[in-house]
This record gives structure tokens, C-alpha cells and sequence, in this order.
């Protein structure tokens, strides 16, 4: 892997930099929405950068569901390349640190079960989804046994 590179979002570096300083005693919230947010670690499909990318915390037993939802934007977030080009990430969860690997879950009565997790979980990915004609993509990250 290269060296990190920081999103060209200041918010969100910032975010990514309080979190990992402070081992995950801080930074780990949506703002101040009390809702909890997990750092996915990737690799840049182009640059081979380590980049990382906060994510709101949705889980489903030991696995963790996130969506490339980009608050509705109509294009994916480019992490979704990444995750695409090499599917092994790692979730930084407050302290703890596991090496995943990622995988879309395309339209199926699984993908629908996991997406009304999601939902229930942070309400507005159902608003983002209705604002935008891409299908946003869900994936399901779970440990390499
Ligand atoms: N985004 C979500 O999609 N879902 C969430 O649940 C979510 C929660 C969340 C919580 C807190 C927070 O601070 C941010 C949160 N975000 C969430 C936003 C998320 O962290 C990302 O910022 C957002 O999804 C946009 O991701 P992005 O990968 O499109 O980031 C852009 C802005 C970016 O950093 N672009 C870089 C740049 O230089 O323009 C390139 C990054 C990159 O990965 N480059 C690749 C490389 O090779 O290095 C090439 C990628 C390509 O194929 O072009």
C-alpha cells in the first residue's frame, strides 16, 4: 500500500485525523447527531494511496453494512472504485481495528433485509436513495476467517 492520502474533503480528513489521534475516543460520531461512524480503509484503485473514509456504523451481527450513498449525489463516491478494484479494507471501530473484506450486495431479499438495517439505523440513506435514479450501492464487509 502507498502513503495516505487525505480526502479533498477538509471536514472529513479533519474527522479522520481526530479519530485516529484519539484512538477513537473522539471524532467518532456524525457530528453532533450522537450517531455513530466507523473509519473504512482503502486503497486507491489509481493511485494505490491508502485512503480513508468515514462511515456511518450499521452492523448485522459481526458484519458491518455501509452504503455508497454520497447524500444522494448522482454519482457514487469514489471509494466505491476502490473498494471494487480490491475489496480488502480494514474498519477502524473506535479502538478496535479489523481487516475485512467488502462485498456489494446486489438487488435480492438479502440486499433488501440489509438495506432496512441501514435505514433503521441512519434514516436518511431512504431520503438519499429517493433523490437520486443510481441504485445506491450496499455492501457487506465481514472478517477474512
Ligand atoms: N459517505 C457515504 O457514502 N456513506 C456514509 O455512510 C458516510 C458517512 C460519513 C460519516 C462521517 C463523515 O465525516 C463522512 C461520511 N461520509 C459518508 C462521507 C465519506 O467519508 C466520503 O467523504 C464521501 O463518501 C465521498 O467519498 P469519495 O471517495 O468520493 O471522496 C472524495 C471527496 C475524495 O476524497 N476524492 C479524492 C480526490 O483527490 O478527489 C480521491 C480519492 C480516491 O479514492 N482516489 C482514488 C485513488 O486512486 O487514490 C481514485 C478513485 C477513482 O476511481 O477516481
Amino acid at each position: 500500500m502507498g502513503e495516505y492520502v487525505p480526502s479533498t474533503m477538509d471536514w472529513v480528513a479533519a474527522q479522520v485525523e481526530l479519530y485516529e489521534r484519539s484512538n477513537g475516543a473522539e471524532g467518532v460520531t456524525l457530528r453532533d447527531t450522537g450517531l455513530p461512524v466507523i473509519i473504512m480503509t482503502n486503497k486507491g484503485n489509481k493511485t494505490g494511496a491508502i485512503r480513508k473514509t468515514p462511515l456511518m456504523r450499521i452492523v448485522d451481527g459481526d458484519r458491518y453494512i455501509f452504503v455508497a450513498a454520497k447524500g444522494g449525489a448522482p454519482n457514487h463516491p469514489v471509494w466505491y472504485n476502490n473498494i471494487k478494484a480490491d475489496p480488502n479494507i480494514q474498519i477502524r471501530d473506535k479502538a478496535e481495528v479489523f481487516s475485512m473484506r467488502a462485498r456489494e450486495v446486489e438487488e435480492s431479499p438479502e440486499r433488501q433485509r440489509l438495506w432496512d438495517i441501514a435505514v433503521a439505523t441512519y434514516a436518511p440513506i431512504q431520503v438519499y436513495q429517493d433523490k437520486t435514479d443510481r441504485v445506491i450501492p450496499l455492501f457487506v464487509a465481514e472478517t477474512i476467517d
